[in-house]
């Protein structure tokens, strides 16, 4: 029998630990501060009923910090009472497996330990999440109770005992807890060959065509490996940067034009291969890319939803889909089509949860480079993949092809956002607030040739529990139903980002392959005028553009 000491460590609140669009996210010298990562722990602990003997999963996307984080965890898991952990080898686990392992063996929750695609390394970003027992994020209720917990707390419980070796399989204990030590990989790669036909997107790879997946140093490599070239078959080039490194190799894990770079320039060049994808640092983003052409995400979540029934696992058909409120409206228009409901959820896949365990819907998605569905909790960036490649395998067309042929049935949604990152949180908040009160003076005003036709700030409430979120980002609609959104982001660490998102719909033929930026130049510049961008925080222009 092994008896470990239990500590009971006396601890003062930090006033900053209220979880954002998806945990608590911080520079990893904030973690580092003595008790912030076990008050945060603690919190979470006390704010479960059943913690003691619960079993529990818990991994993360590699960055640096990971290590010494989870051998903390264990140890007030421990104290806490918990009865099992289950691990990812060396610690890695991307959050859809997380999510999934949950789920699979009916755990009582898990703890994610990732910033996504925030920068990692010494100087970067660290972060944790809570998920719940339908592997999906905590939802507000209970991160709310986890941050009134962090104000109030004066004490924390840890063991004293020698750190846990992560790197070979099996089980262990640690006083009376069990902890597993598994394979990151298996559980989920299991699902996604119940879900994908594997043997068609394999005669895929062997009809000649050709992949380039960057998992970008991050969690997906040792997924992408096992799946593609393993069990698929695809030739070992068609994943690159396979191997997660703590700092990412000093990139930004962030699948978009701008992060991912070096692929999105390789599907642009006359060598690029059919398809080319990434994923973001915990694995839940995605980046889909044909040969010279890149798919917008809301336009990837309204092909994936047009054309669910050639995948088996949605062959008999969808129970509705959703998608966050800034996300384009091109899925509204393919689920109009198909006869069956879309939501409008507020940013972050929390919201998703209760509406997939209700099966009001099967497929969700938002504009940041998330998709997922009912398979799991979470977004999740590999199946998103899986699917395109399961679709192109059914179709043998090219990408363009596929989203060439969508913008004639349905029309185009013309899309982009821009974000201003690493603002001034004071003039941030100003910009926000003097938005707000101009709302109901906006309507009937014109501006960059667009009349508004309603405007107010988007709250939410949710079918099933009834919980209601207010605050949500500030929305413009113009006469010709184009759309302008405002939000402050809910990730960053540093300053404040404002995200304006633009959205026009185009039928017209003629019309349909213009340059994003071009399409949208009327509402770029009455998003400008409208929230004085330039005049409240100085910048003239975005620093991201997706
Ligand atoms: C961003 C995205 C949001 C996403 C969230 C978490 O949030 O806009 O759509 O759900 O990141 O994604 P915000 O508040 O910064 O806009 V991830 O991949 O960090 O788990
Ligand atoms: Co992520």
């Amino acid at each position: 029998m092994n008896t470990t000491e239990i500590k009971e460590i006396k601890t003062t609140p930090f006033k900053d630990q209220r979880p954002g669009t998806s945990g608590l996210r911080k520079k990893v010298e904030v973690f580092k501060k003595p008790h912030y990562l076990e008050n945060f722990v603690q919190s979470i602990f006390d704010t479960l009923p059943k913690i003691k003997g619960s079993q529990l999963v818990l991994g993360g996307d590699g960055r640096y910090y990971n290590d010494v984080a989870i051998q903390t965890i264990l140890k007030m898991a421990c104290a806490n009472g918990v009865a099992k952990v289950k691990v990812g080898q060396n610690g890695f686990l991307s959050t859809p497996a997380t999510s999934c392992i949950i789920r699979k063996y009916g755990l009582y929750g898990g703890i994610i330990l990732s910033a996504s695609h925030n920068p990692g390394g010494p100087d970067g970003d660290f972060g944790i999440k809570y998920n719940i027992e339908n592997g999906g994020p905590a939802p507000e209720k209970i991160t709310e109770a986890i941050y009134k917990r962090s104000c109030e707390i004066d004490r924390y419980y840890i063991v004293d005992a020698p750190d846990i070796d992560l790197s070979k399989l099996g089980t262990t204990k640690l006083g009376n807890m069990e902890i597993e030590i598994i394979d990151p990989v298996k559980d989920y790669a299991e699902l996604m060959q119940e879900i994908f036909d594997f043997n068609k997107i394999s005669d895929l790879f062997r009809s000649g065509f050709t992949m380039c997946y960057d998992a970008l140093h991050a969690i997906t490599g040792p997924y992408a490996r096992r799946i593609f070239v393993d069990m698929i078959g695809a030739p070992t080039y068609s994943v690159v940067n396979y191997n997660p490194l703590p700092d990412f190799d000093g990139g930004h894990p962030d699948p978009n034009l701008t992060y991912a770079k070096s692929l999105v320039d390789l599907m642009m060049s006359d060598n690029a291969p059919d398809f080319g994808a990434a994923s973001d640092g915990d694995g839940d983003r995605n980046m889909i890319l044909g040969r010279k052409v890149f798919v917008t995400p809301s336009d990837s979540l309204a092909i994936l939803t047009a054309n669910a029934s050639l995948i088996p696992r949605y062959k008999n058909g969808l129970k509705g889909v959703a998608r966050s409120m800034p996300t384009s409206r091109a899925v509204d228009l393919v689920a109009k089509d198909l006869g069956i409901n879309c939501f409008e959820t507020p940013t972050g896949w929390k919201f998703f949860g209760s509406l997939l365990d209700a099966e009001l819907v099967t497929i969700c998605g938002e504009e940041s480079f998330g998709t997922g569905s009912d398979h799991v909790r979470e977004k999740d960036g590999l199946w998103a993949v899986l699917f395109w490649l399961n679709l192109l395998a059914e179709k043998r067309s090219s990408v363009k092809e596929i989203v060439k042929e969508h913008w004639i049935k349905f029309g185009r949604n013309y899309y982009s956002r821009h974000d201003y990152e690493e603002l001034d949180q004071d003039k941030a908040n100003l910009l926000i607030e003097s938005l707000k009160e101009k709302l109901s003076n906006l309507i009937g005003k014109e501006f960059s040739g667009l009349r508004v036709k309603h405007a107010d700030e988007f709250s939410y409430e949710d079918p099933v529990d009834h919980f209601v979120t207010t605050g949500q980002g500030i929305r413009i609609f113009f006469e010709d139903d184009s759309r302008i959104v405002f939000r402050l982001s809910g990730t960053g660490t540093k300053g404040a980002t404002l995200r304006v998102y633009l959205e026009r719909y185009e039928k017209k033929l003629e019309a349909l392959e213009l340059d994003t930026q071009i399409a949208l130049e009327k509402q770029i510049n009455a998003a400008k005028e409208i929230a004085q961008i330039k005049e409240i925080t100085g910048r003239d222009k975005p620093s991201v553009i997706t």
